[in-house]
């Protein structure tokens, strides 16, 4: 028996686990790991379940090739030919925009998708580049870019300390929380209330997280930009403002939101005028008071408004970059080179005329750009971590799509919805195979803390890991060939990693040799070394503080992760706008604020169709863990009793929406607003050999999700706030 302890990779809470494997390598248990600073022993059922899903029969051990419809199991050499061979000629013959490439969500959780993502990106030189973050988070990058000046100055609300927390559109009581890491998310909420703190929910559902409230709000989905206005005007009407940072663009902001009056938007919210008042004065009242908004807000009509306004509403109270309000992290790998100040729209996609933001174009163009003939037409896909057949607006429309590509490579540990279009299917080992580092989700984290989990078990002979995988399809991607040697390629990122930091002017290594700074690394191989150059250059590093900084080695020394203290303030050392101020009214931002105000106007749907996730589900793919899908069927719709009777629905229902139909069984249920109905999203299991999974099939509901709906400024798809219709089922 060996005891291992790690960071779980399913959420973004970042539990610390404590693993017990066999003298075989099979896992025996998981427990939270107790000596883990931030996370202290917690654990969820997705993480205890770790060790089936990573001895799941179902994965792929080895490479596949399609050859006339068939699976051909293949060596690892044989299948990076295969790749070579499959994109150079489309390459060649139709130039480089005419491969895609989409990223799913778990990269965000891979050392593999942080190191090497962005030189697979760089290697293959086109703009038809997707990812989950248009499905997702895009407005929160693009509010914070242009009020900050960086995508990644996304601050949290500091859980701990907080006297006040007004939480939109998330649910952390199953999700464990987003763009906010903070494990045992419930305890901390709990703990908010029982130091006094008070805690509001807006959301169409009464969810967990809103049961646990001071107060839920129930509220029309689609308008929490609207619900936010109106509290920006309340807080400019009652002169409750009380900015503490510098800022551009204030009265902007309050002639902006002057028509946006409680008593304006309070029917189209479904909020009573009164409590959007009131909401205002306890923000402005509370000690300390933090707005945070999460998915619901996000993919929705105003994703980029709304995220905008979160944080309007964090300055104007005084709560931004101070403790107890909304703070910046200060991760140890963060090394921030100024670039130029933040914008979107730097090209376009060729069909839609969408703009680009953070060098992506939305997910809801790509079915667009794959079957729209022309010239710069999508012949060629490569898939890493990602179901988009499942995830992304329309996705109908993109499983048939996939099927006429010229080729498609996909990295995943499953045949799946999407990847059986691929040819070749390339698979990650197991997690308890692969190092584990958090690079992005360290940097949204509610205490600064860094940990590193080596690779538990050795990888089997010839078997790569994902990090290789990664590089050899970047090495295939730049034309250099399926036998281009991976570690020459960590050595030349590392190389330019370290020149460019010794050339910057006011960089910590400025002047030195990279020679002599890259002899002094450690690290088994190129991702590890490229760690331990991070962590060396971060503002915890070796060459960055007088005394005892970190390295990779003295990170190794504590395999429970180490606590780096409770965020401070340090917007001056990340504000990086043009002007030097936080911009409250960025032009690209402040254009949209039309649409709002014209949507006061438009009809409202009878009926709205929301999403919603549950604590043993992890988008499309933990539905082949056997005690993760037990019990009763999650692939409902929930609906109000009262929406029952008016349609005259018994047992199922057929909603229709823009882009299609499906029959699916009725959740009835008070705890959902009347006009509002709520399916998960990530079933739909079909053409998987996911065998669990196959008999938990459910819906796919972005077959009803519409991909012409966008956030304008993001392009960020919409899942929440679909109008759609319900009849009985008639045969
Ligand atoms: N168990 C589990 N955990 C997960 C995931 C999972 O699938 N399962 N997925 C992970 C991922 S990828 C992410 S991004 C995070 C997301 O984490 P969260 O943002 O916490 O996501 P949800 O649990 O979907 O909560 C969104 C809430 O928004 C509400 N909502 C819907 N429409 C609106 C609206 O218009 N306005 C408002 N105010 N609310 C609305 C929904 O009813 C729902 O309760 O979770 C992560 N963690
Ligand atoms: N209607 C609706 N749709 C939604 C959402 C919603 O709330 N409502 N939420 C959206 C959100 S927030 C997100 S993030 C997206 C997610 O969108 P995607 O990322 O496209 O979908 P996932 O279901 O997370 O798929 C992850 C894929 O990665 C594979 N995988 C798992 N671990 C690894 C690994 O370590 N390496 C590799 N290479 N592959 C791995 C899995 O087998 C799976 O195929 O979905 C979005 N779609
Ligand atoms: S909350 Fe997230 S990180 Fe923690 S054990 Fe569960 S899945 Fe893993
Ligand atoms: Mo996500």
């Amino acid at each position: 028996m060996t005891i291992v302890h790690r960071t779980c990779p399913l959420c973004e809470a970042v539990c610390g686990l404590r693993i017990t494997l066999d003298e075989a390598g099979h896992t025996t248990s998981v427990k939270g790991d107790p000596d883990d600073p931030f996370s202290k022993g917690f654990i969820c059922p997705k993480g205890a379940s770790l060790g089936k899903l990573d001895e799941d029969p179902d994965r792929l051990t080895g490479p596949l090739i399609r050859k006339n419809g068939e699976w051909l199991e293949a060596s690892w050499p044989e299948a990076f030919a295969a790749v070579e061979q499959g994109l150079a000629p489309v390459i060649e013959r139709h130039g480089r925009q005419s491969v895609a490439l989409y990223l799913g969500n778990p990269n965000a959780h891979s050392m593999a998708g942080a190191l090497y993502a962005a030189p697979l990106v760089r290697a293959l030189g086109s703009r038809n580049i997707y990812s989950a973050s248009t499905a997702d988070q895009m407005p929160k990058h693009v509010s914070c870019g242009l009020m900050f000046g960086h995508p990644l100055a996304i601050p949290v609300p500091d859980l701990d300390r907080t006297g006040y927390l007004l939480m939109l559109g998330a649910n952390p009581l199953e999700s464990n929380g987003s763009l906010c890491t903070a494990p045992d998310f419930p305890g901390r909420l709990k703990a908010l209330r029982n130091r006094g703190g008070r805690l509001v929910v807006v959301d169409p559902r009464r969810t967990r997280t809103a049961a646990l409230a001071d107060e839920h709000v129930f509220l029309r989905p689609g308008t929490d930009a609207l619900l936010l206005a109106g509290i920006v005007h309340t807080l400019f009407a009652e002169g409750l403002t009380s900015v503490n940072v510098p800022v551009n663009g204030l009265d902007e902001v309050r002639a902006l939101t002057a028509d946006f009056a409680p008593e304006t938007v309070a029917a189209r919210c479904g909020v009573p005028a009164e409590v959007i008042v009131r909401l205002a004065r306890e923000l402005a009242a509370a000690p300390t008071a933090a707005v945070y908004g999460r998915i619901g807000t996000c993919t929705a009509e105003f994703g980029t408004l709304a995220q905008w306004l979160v944080d309007v509403i964090n300055v104007l109270t005084g709560n931004l970059d101070r403790p107890g309000g909304a703070m910046f992290a200060k991760p140890a790998t963060e090394f921030r080179a100024r670039r130029k100040p933040y914008t979107t729209g730097r090209w376009r996609s060729r069909v839609r005329g969408l703009p680009e933001a953070n060098g992506e174009l939305p997910v809801a163009t790509l079915a667009d750009e794959l079957e729209t003939p022309g010239d710069g037409q999508v012949r060629a896909l490569i898939t890493v971590a990602g179901n988009p057949v499942l995830s992304a607006p329309n996705g109908t429309r993109l499983d048939r799509a996939f099927a006429g590509l010229d080729f498609m490579v996909s990295v995943d540990p499953y045949l799946n919805e999407t990847t059986r279009h691929a040819n070749v299917i390339l698979p990650p080992p197991r997690v308890l195979q692969s190092g584990h580092y958090d690079f992005t989700l360290l940097a949204l984290a509610v205490r600064d803390y860094t940990r590193y989990s080596p690779p538990a078990l050795p990888l089997e002979p010839g078997r790569p890991a994902e990090t290789e995988i990664l590089a050899r399809l970047t090495l295939i991607a730049s034309g250099q060939g399926a036998e281009a040697d991976p570690a020459a390629l960590d050595e030349l990122i590392l190389d330019q990693m370290l020149r460019k930091a010794a050339d910057a002017p006011g960089s910590p290594i400025n002047g030195r040799d990279p020679a002599e700074l890259r002899a002094m690394l450690t690290g088994a191989n190129g991702a590890e070394r490229r760690l331990d150059a991070m962590l060396r250059l971060g503002p915890y590093g070796d060459w960055v503080v007088e005394e005892d900084g970190l390295t990779l080695a003295k990170l190794s020394e504590h395999p429970h992760g180490l606590d780096l203290g409770a965020l401070r303030p340090r917007l001056g050392e990340l504000l990086c706008t043009a002007s030097g101020l936080v911009e409250l009214a960025p032009p690209a931002i402040v254009a949209d604020v039309v649409r709002l105000r014209d949507s006061l106007g438009s009809a409202v749907p009878e009926i709205m169709l929301i999403g919603r996730r549950h604590l043993r589900s992890n988008n499309s793919w933990l539905h082949n863990v056997g005690p993760l899908v037990g019990g009763t069927n999650r692939c409902t719709l929930q609906i109000n009793p009262a929406d029952v009777d008016r349609y005259g629905l018994a047992g199922h229902a057929v909603v229709r929406s823009a882009t299609g139909e499906l029959t699916v069984p009725l959740e009835p249920t008070d705890t959902i607003m009347p006009g509002v109905v709520s399916l998960p999203h990530g079933w739909g299991h079909a053409g998987s050999t996911q065998t669990i999974a196959a008999g938990h099939a459910g819906f796919n509901v972005n077959a009803l999700t519409d991909e012409s709906a966008i956030d304008v400024p993001s392009g960020n798809a919409v899942f929440n706030g679909v109008p759609v219709t319900l009849d009985p089922v008639t045969t």
